[in-house]
């Protein structure tokens, strides 16, 4: 088993088709142990069946946009664990109405919004655990193409992941001298709530299946299994980097 004996805190399962479900299954059975994060109340009532699912050891709750959610967290897990070895960022969030459209259209509020939980949420995350991290130790986040190229209607998303991406190499300056790596895994389009948000899902699935070398989608199992491998002592000189899980679509162009 890959993380045998490593402790890994959970931002982001919303329901059982999340994809930092599908990470936390894959470490679950790579022999990890579990806690898991919940945004508000309604969450709460589904994450904690998830936790005990997966034999996961405490839930919390954290709100990325409150500093005060994200010290609590950390002060949460140092007195239940002590230390600890992952730390998954699989949250995002912009105002739906800016997920369509012009992006010339955002408003400073809902730029604000976008990269404050989508982008800022992994600085403020990795300075409060810091302390906590073991030399080795892991922390993933998940990004989206639409940071790289204009994919219609992905719009701040996008601007707010290519912070993300930035963030993921300044924070792997800073955590490398403790040998704690950094990266983030860039997965093609998955049917999840916060996809669903979105309008034609349908559409854009067809059109990356076309594209895509291995002419499907992607599953939040396979994005698992290379969140395991990030974690896992064989990455052990990947950091600042951004693994794409996309089934090719990529290196396409045309
Ligand atoms: P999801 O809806 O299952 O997960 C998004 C999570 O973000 C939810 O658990 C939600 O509670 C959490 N969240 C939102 N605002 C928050 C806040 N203020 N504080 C704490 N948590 C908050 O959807 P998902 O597709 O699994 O998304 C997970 C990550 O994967 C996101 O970063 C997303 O951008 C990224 N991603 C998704 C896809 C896709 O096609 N689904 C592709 C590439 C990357
Ligand atoms: O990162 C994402 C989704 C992020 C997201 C989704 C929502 C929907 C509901 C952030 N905020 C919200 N806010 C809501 O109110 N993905 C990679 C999935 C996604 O989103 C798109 C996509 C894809 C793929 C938006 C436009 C076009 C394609």
């Amino acid at each position: 088993m890959l993380l045998e004996g490593k402790k890994a805190a959970i931002f982001g399962v919303a329901n059982n088709r999340s994809i930092a479900y599908g990470i936390a299954s894959a470490f679950k059975r790579e022999g990890a142990q579990l806690c898991f994060s919940y945004l508000g109340d309604s969450l709460k009532k589904r994450v904690e069946p998830i936790c005990e699912e997966l034999g996961g050891d405490f839930t919390f709750p954290c709100d990325v946009a409150s500093d005060d959610d994200i010290t609590r967290s950390a002060e949460i897990v140092a007195e239940k664990w002590g230390k600890l070895d992952i730390l998954v960022h699989s949250v995002a969030f912009a105002n739906r109405d800016d997920l369509k459209g012009r992006f010339i259209d955002t408003s400073r509020d809902g730029f604000k919004l976008a990269m404050d939980i989508s982008a800022y949420s992994l600085v403020g995350l990795a300075r409060a655990f810091a302390p906590l991290l073991n030399p080795g130790a892991s922390i993933i986040c998940m990004t989206y193409y639409g940071s790289q190229k204009v994919i219609t209607n992905y719009n701040v998303m996008g601007v707010a992941k290519a912070a993300l991406e930035a963030s993921v190499r300044y924070l792997a300056k800073d955590f490398g001298p403790a040998n704690i790596r950094v990266n983030a895994i860039s997965a093609g389009p998955i049917r999840t709530l916060a996809a669903s948000g979105i309008g034609d899902f349908h559409q854009i699935g067809s059109l990356f299946s076309a594209r895509a070398p291995l002419g499907r989608l992607v599953t939040i199992e396979e994005v698992g299994n290379t969140a395991a491998f990030l974690a896992s002592d064989h990455a052990s000189a990947i950091t600042g980097e951004c693994l794409f899980v996309d089934g090719g679509f990529q290196s396409v162009a045309l």
